[in-house]
């Protein structure tokens, strides 16, 4: 393995300017520069990413935590992070809360030991922790009361919209799916649906879901025996949640869409597959992601701008389960 002492052998130069070279701790001519690079190419050299960072206080590494990759939509959601965070030759360590305090608190503590440059979290629940922290984050969804940059959708439109697409669509009866209450983003979608129908003088039905991944068998029986009848417009928190209730609608012997509506949130990529297809009130999963990634880095650029809230825009897309 060819090492910083190889390098300067090669090119005649001293191991200290080497070093400064490759730590970018101090002036190195442009002359030696074209030098060395060509040496660790040819050499095929690789930093050590560790020595580097304690010389320059910067590990180039990013903490991503999302619940888990379970969910289609935030399998994207990180993927999309990680293209970014790849794309400005940065690492990334990518932990999972599975939406347990626990695992969140261990976490961030991890990643405070690792000197991770500045975390994007989706869904935290835990804010005490940021407070001391002392690294830029950006949360997705769940907002932080201390100074910390939130980008989530603008889930009470999406309720808002799921409501008057399900009226314009001849619903008599509206039923909302709904789940764990630690999830900001649902409370705001359930905000925006049972408001706007009380605005148009409909009543709501809600039904609970555990969760949004765990989608066993076992599921579909415990928790939604609710009896859907004809005339029914369904909005699931979000499109898994679609999945046991499109089951449970259609196992009780009515159709979708014919008799029973059904309308999900995220626009993940198996909703457009599904039987029948899902309409959907579409939050970007690309944008949310970017969204993240550009505040991050707008805030390790120019810490001195602040912190702010952003929300990203959502909208319908119709398909045949509300047609
Ligand atoms: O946290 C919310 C609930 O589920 C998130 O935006 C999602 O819609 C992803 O599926």
């Amino acid at each position: 393995m060819t090492t910083m002492r190889d390098i300067a052998r090669i090119t005649g130069l001293s191991i200290g300017t080497i070093s400064r070279y490759i730590n970018r701790s101090d002036y190195v001519s442009e002359k030696s520069q074209k030098i060395i690079q060509k040496a660790i190419e040819e050499s095929k050299y690789v930093p050590n990413r560790n020595a580097i960072s304690i010389f320059t206080n910067n590990s180039s590494t990013i903490g991503v935590v999302a619940p888990s990759l379970v969910n289609p939509f935030f399998s994207h959601w990180v993927t999309q992070l990680g293209r970014r965070i790849q794309s400005i030759d940065y690492g990334f360590l990518l932990y999972f809360t599975e939406d347990s305090d626990e695992l969140e608190r261990k976490a961030m503590i991890q990643l405070k030991g690792y000197r991770v440059d500045g975390i994007i979290i989706a869904r935290a629940n835990v804010p005490e922790i940021w407070e001391e922290l002392g690294i830029p984050v950006v949360s997705f969804e769940n907002s932080i009361p201390y100074e910390v940059a939130n980008v989530k959708a603008d889930n009470y439109s999406g309720g808002v919209i799921a409501l008057n697409h399900l009226l314009d669509r001849g619903v008599k009866r509206l039923v909302h799916i709904t789940g764990p209450s630690c999830f900001s983003a649902i409370l705001e979608r359930r905000r925006g649906f049972v408001e706007e129908a009380e605005r148009r003088g409909f009543e709501v039905v809600q039904i609970y879901l555990e969760g949004d991944y765990q989608l066993g068998n076992a599921l579909i029986e415990r928790d939604v025996k609710f009896r859907f009848q004809k005339g029914d417009g369904v909005f699931a928190f979000n499109d898994m949640a679609c999945l046991p209730v499109i089951r449970s609608i259609q196992k009780q012997g009515l159709r979708i869409p014919e008799d029973v509506k059904v309308i999900g949130f995220d626009n993940n990529f198996i909703s457009g597959f599904y039987d029948p297809p899902i309409t959907t009130i579409e939050q970007n999963v690309l944008l949310c992601a970017d969204k993240c990634f550009d505040v991050l880095m707008q805030q390790l650029e120019k810490p001195e701008e602040g912190t702010k809230e952003f929300l990203i825009p959502v909208e319908l897309v119709a398909r045949k389960s509300t047609a």
